[in-house]
């Protein structure tokens, strides 16, 4: 019924629209419209009341709504419907609220959006900086068929489709450093956490955390990560709407998640090798056993980084990189 509703305030284009006419065009009476209206308010939809005149939407708001995500989307597996999408004002992560989810049995293409994280997570118990309403933090639930080993490439799947929704939506070419981060110039814009619950053979779920730095400001970052870390308004040097970048961004993971399940990997890790940062790039690499250095030379089909060293090449299924060339002193 919301959904309906602000359907007809998007048609009328910020003009009033009475009650009754609503009521009218769909059906129910004027205290259930009332009450819808008063629950769009809460959930932040900026509607101006008028005795004579009626309702109207004064400004489609910048945050993260569910109908307002649905509205945009051509979607049949990925928030398909307003009720697969939960919005959040703050959580502590909002991979811990899918993970939550999805072994409650919700269905696969949930996402889970907050405008804000107390406690956003990076791998390895890093934390993540998740500022009100300056970013898209967002986890995508999905149920793939593949093999428990085949999870990693859901992280490469989606530093595509973030990589392709970026440069639809605002039009900023980004770098993919392996494994899980988008750069621009270097800095890091975007951050992928894949988790995954699975038996032996199947997996269960895979939640793909997705923190996009959209209208952040050098000051706002932390003093430790501000040097390597930047947004999309510093890099445009202007606000962006999040919800059309959001848009893109689930729409372009829906499309190459259907062409993964009837095509195979390899369009993927091909884009993935064409958009990538890292390959062909003197690297040191900091894996969970052993550090090294070396020229990343490729992306396997598993999704692992072949490193040529003086030692023969070495396949790196996980672990950090950092670019060694004159502008990427620092291990990043
Ligand atoms: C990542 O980890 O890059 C994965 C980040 C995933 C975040 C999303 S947001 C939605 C979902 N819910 C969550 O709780 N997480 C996911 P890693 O490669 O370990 O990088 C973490 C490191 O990046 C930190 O140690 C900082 O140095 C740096 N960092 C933290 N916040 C940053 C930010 N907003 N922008 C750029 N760098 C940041």
């Amino acid at each position: 019924m919301q959904t309906d509703i602000l359907n007809l305030f998007r048609r009328q284009g910020g003009e009033y629209l009475s009650g009754e006419e609503i009521s009218r065009q769909l059906h129910v009476s004027r205290t259930t419209i009332w009450k819808h209206i008063r629950t769009l308010k809460q959930q932040g939809y900026d509607i101006e009341a008028h005795t004579r005149k009626g309702y109207r939407l004064r400004q489609i708001t910048d945050r993260l709504l569910p109908a307002e995500i649905a509205a945009g989307l051509q979607t049949r597996l990925l928030a398909a419907q307003t009720e697969r999408i939960h919005h959040f004002n703050t959580v502590e992560s909002t991979n811990n609220v899918a993970k939550k989810m999805a072994f409650d049995g919700c269905p696969a293409g949930t996402v889970i959006v907050s405008e804000e994280q107390g406690g956003g997570r990076g791998r390895l118990s890093r934390g993540w900086f998740s500022p009100n309403g300056k970013g898209i933090w967002m986890s995508v639930i999905l149920r793939p068929p593949f093999a428990p080993m085949e999870a990693p490439k859901c992280t490469l799947m989606a530093a595509v489709a973030v990589c392709r929704g970026i440069e639809k939506s605002v039009g900023v070419s980004c770098g993919i450093k392996w494994p899980n981060d988008i750069l621009w110039q270097g800095k890091k814009m975007v951050g992928i956490l894949t988790e995954m619950s699975a038996e032996m053979d199947a997996i269960n779920h895979v939640v793909i955390g997705i923190g996009i730095n959209v209208n952040i400001d050098a000051d706002d970052f932390p003093e430790e990560i501000r040097p390597l870390a930047t947004s999309l308004s510093l890099v445009t040097g202007g606000q962006v709407a999040r919800l059309e970048l959001l848009i893109a961004v689930l729409q372009e993971l829906e499309d190459l998640y259907g062409r993964v399940l009837s095509d195979g990997f390899m369009p993927v890790l091909d884009e993935w090798r064409s958009r990538s940062a890292t390959l062909g790039q003197k690297v040191d690499v900091y894996g969970p056993d052993r550090t090294f250095n070396g020229e990343a030379v490729d992306i396997d089909e598993d999704g692992a980084l072949l490193v040529k060293t003086a030692a023969g090449m070495i396949r790196v299924m996980a672990g950090d990189v950092s670019i060694r060339s004159k502008m990427l002193a620092e291990p990043q």
